[in-house]
């Protein structure tokens, strides 16, 4: 056996590329066979891989995959022998800063616009290097899936479907890397000083996570719609799920009768789909109050929980200067009788709460004997009246996740503190442990997130209800013209971060311009206000022609295009001078020959054609839109934040700051084809801005469309929007 390739399986840079490469070697028909094996090592002699052939070792990558260039030309190489793409793949896609990353992913992309292959008409050596790269790279994976960029998800997927050997290789690895695991005992490599992870680095380093194996969870409360703040948790735990192929449970945490409501379910999984988040399975923490029951009595029987009647106020204020309580050393007995008391919901057992035994004087309050069980006679949505008592969230969530086989409890780091509470109660317990993984949460400036708050502009009427476009809700910003893609964007760019940031609404508007402005149909409107009419010498007759719905991108379609005598431009466009010569967007040159005006208001102007004229040498181009009877009527309408304060203090009243006016609207005439557009449709009034379509065009009713913020625009009451 002369070739061998040797593989460290705990490296951060899998060396996809000479994987693959030795993949298709082993497959095809030669007289050569390439043993590999996988080690279970960060680096072999300080690099991701060792190559031994007959005469030489190679342990950089570069190196290897030249080799195996020079050796088995016919199956790797392209004529057209380059190793540029091959550096290019090495140096920049391993890179696992997204920001970083994007600039360089632009470029491929643009390079394989109309290419099938990297280099020359088949397959090479530089395909295989770039999509083993982008393979190795955990960020890849749903920029891929997502088609951020359309040319290289392409790309990908068909080079993928060309050998065997790209999955082939994926597999490989996968199993190999898992058996590994499993032979290797105990030696857990311990917990490495976490790396400092910077703002907008997206390093994916989720502890002990293995492809294939990760679970995670995202564990609503059915008790509201969701908001911004909880897409972050959604999109992370999805995002890591699908990263290591893995799975996603969404799991309702149902265990307060009082504020849970079936309706609330439903919207829950609809704002969800809103996210473009499905999880692999859907459970209920209610489904497992029997275990939870059980487990509770173990508790009290290995001694580790009490009940306790001591009042509320009262027990608040012993955890707060960590005195012990006078029920803390009740009898099994006595706790085991009691619990079966809250268990019926009988007049005694009301009055007591299930504890904790953990520590009532520990620096750490979330550690000073919380409760875990309370009683609620209120009948469940689900469980109807059997039971009467309820684990609470600090006890349910570590158990649940523990026997629902999550790997990573993914969770803002606001419960820091009870890190420590979930793991006591799974060591008490004797659980699986799960590995915490907490990230920081998000808040936006001049944003309520508190239901309450937001409830009360419902009752009081300043919005129309949970999906106003005013609102932080999933459903509230996809109406306002938010993306999937520019949400996902987003979050993934702030990735793990810890920081809690207050966060201006523009950086994740103008994500999300990104992702609109290349495939939003560009049409033409005009404002009602003022309009003006400019008469031209000719066309006679009115004609109509097929244009690009988007100059750059013909994908998008055509339009109508109506050409008359009469158009009408904006108040704001029309200070012209007689004799100036200006274009026409989509037309070509005018010469003014008459401008009419009231005081400073134009009120007519007429115009003849140049159509010879070179659009090049005018410093106006303007919009423009004939005046005929099959323009229609929109409503554009434009929103500002609710309150004017960024950031509420503590002992703010948020009913102080309300914004006075936070609804505008315009009236417009738009081209034909509005007519035709749906609700939800994205599209861009040309030198006016992106809107989303809330109410398409009926006949004798305008449509009514939303302004979508670009990030550009500044709000009448100093804030961005
Ligand atoms: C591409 O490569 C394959 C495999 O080496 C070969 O069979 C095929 O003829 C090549 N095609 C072209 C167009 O060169
Ligand atoms: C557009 O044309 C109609 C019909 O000729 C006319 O009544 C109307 O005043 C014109 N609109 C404007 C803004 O001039
Ligand atoms: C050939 C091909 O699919 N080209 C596409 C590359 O991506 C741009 C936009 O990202 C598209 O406009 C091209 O059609």
């Amino acid at each position: 056996m002369s070739f061998n390739l040797s593989i460290p399986v705990k490296t951060t840079n899998i060396p996809y590329p000479v994987l693959i490469a030795v993949g298709i070697i082993n497959e095809s028909n030669l007289d050569v066979s390439i043993s590999i094996e996988f080690i279970d090592e960060k680096e072999i002699d300080g690099g991701n891989l060792k190559l031994t052939t007959p005469g030489e070792t190679f342990i950089s990558q570069l190196d290897a995959l030249d080799y195996l260039g020079q050796t088995f030309p016919k199956l790797l190489l392209e004529k057209t022998k380059s190793q540029d793409w091959i550096k290019f793949a090495l140096d920049k896609f391993y890179i696992k800063n997204f920001k970083e990353l994007t600039f360089d992913l632009e470029k491929l992309d643009h390079h394989l616009n109309f290419r099938s292959f990297i280099i020359g008409y088949n397959l090479s050596l530089s395909d295989i290097a770039i999509w083993g790269v982008l393979r190795a790279n955990p960020l890849m994976g749903s920029v891929l899936k997502n088609e951020v960029y359309q040319n290289i998800s392409r790309w990908y997927n068909f080079i993928e479907s060309l050998s065997g050997a790209f999955n082939g290789s994926v597999e490989l690895l996968t199993k190999s890397t898992n058996e590994l695991k499993k032979s290797a005992k105990s030696a857990k490599a311990q917990a490495t000083g976490k790396k400092e992870t910077h703002k907008a680095n997206f390093e994916i380093d989720l502890p002990g996570a293995e492809i294939g194996k990760v679970v995670t969870r995202f564990p609503p409360e059915p008790s509201g719609y969701l908001h911004i703040g909880h897409a972050k948790a959604a999109i992370l735990n999805e995002y890591f799920a699908h990263a290591y192929k893995g799975k996603l449970i969404i799991r309702f945490d149902d265990t307060n009768p009082s504020k849970e409501k079936m309706e609330f379910q439903d919207s829950i999984i609809e704002d969800l789909e809103l996210l473009g988040i499905k999880g692999d399975k859907i459970t209920y923490s209610s489904d497992y109050f029997d275990e939870m029951y059980e487990l509770a009595v173990k508790m009290i029987k290995d001694g580790n929980a009490y009940c306790d009647d001591t009042p509320v106020e009262q027990m608040r204020q012993e955890r707060m200067d960590g005195v012990k309580s006078c029920r803390r050393d009740r009898s099994i007995e006595e706790n085991l009788a009691i619990f079966q008391e809250m268990k019926e919901g009988s007049e005694i057992g009301l009055k007591h709460v299930l504890r904790a035994k953990i520590d009532f004087e520990n620096n750490n309050k979330a550690l000073r004997d919380p409760a875990i069980y309370r009683c609620n006679l209120q009948p469940h949505h689900r469980t109807g009246s059997k039971w009467k008592m309820y684990p609470i969230y600090d006890f349910c969530n570590p158990v649940v996740d523990s026997i629902e086989g999550i790997t990573h409890c993914l969770r803002t780091n606001e419960y820091r503190d009870r890190n420590p509470q979930y793991e006591w109660i799974q060591k008490a317990l004797g659980l699986r442990s799960v590995n915490i993984w907490d990230f920081g949460r998000v808040n936006f400036v001049r944003t309520l997130l508190s239901k309450r708050k937001l409830q009360w502009f419902v009752d009081k009427n300043y919005v129309s209800n949970w999906d106003d476009p005013r609102f932080p809700t999933v459903r509230g910003v996809r109406r306002r013209g938010m993306t999937v893609e520019g949400l996902r964007n987003f979050i993934i760019s702030q990735g793990p971060s810890k920081n809690i940031i207050n966060l201006d609404w523009s950086v994740i508007w103008s994500l999300n311009k990104k992702v609109i402005d290349p495939v939003a149909p560009r049409f033409t409107a005009v404002l009602f206000e003022n309009a003006v009419p400019v008469k031209l010498d000719g066309p006679e007759q009115t004609k109509i022609e097929l244009k690009p719905k988007h100059k750059k991108n013909p994908e998008v379609g055509d339009k109508k295009v109506v050409y008359s005598n009469e158009v009408l431009i904006d108040q704001e466009d029309a200070d012209l001078k007689e004799g100036e010569e200006i274009t026409f967007m989509d037309w070509g040159n005018i010469i003014i020959t008459k401008v009419e005006k009231d005081n400073d208001v134009v009120k007519s102007i007429e115009a003849k054609l140049h159509l010879d004229g070179d659009f090049r040498k005018t410093s106006k181009k303007i919009t423009w839109l004939a005046n005929t009877s099959d323009k229609i009527e929109v409503d554009l309408v434009d929103f500002d934040h609710l309150i004017t304060k960024d950031k509420l203090d503590e002992d703010d009243n948020f009913e102080d700051f309300i914004t006075p006016k936070t609804e505008f609207h315009t009236k417009a005439f738009a081209d034909l084809n509005v007519a035709n557009l749906k609700a939800g449709d994205i599209i861009q009034f040309e030198r006016k801005g992106y809107y989303r379509v809330d109410q398409p065009f009926e006949q004798g009713k305008p449509a009514v469309l939303f302004t979508i913020p670009d990030g550009k625009q500044v709000s009448r009451y100093g804030a961005k929007k």
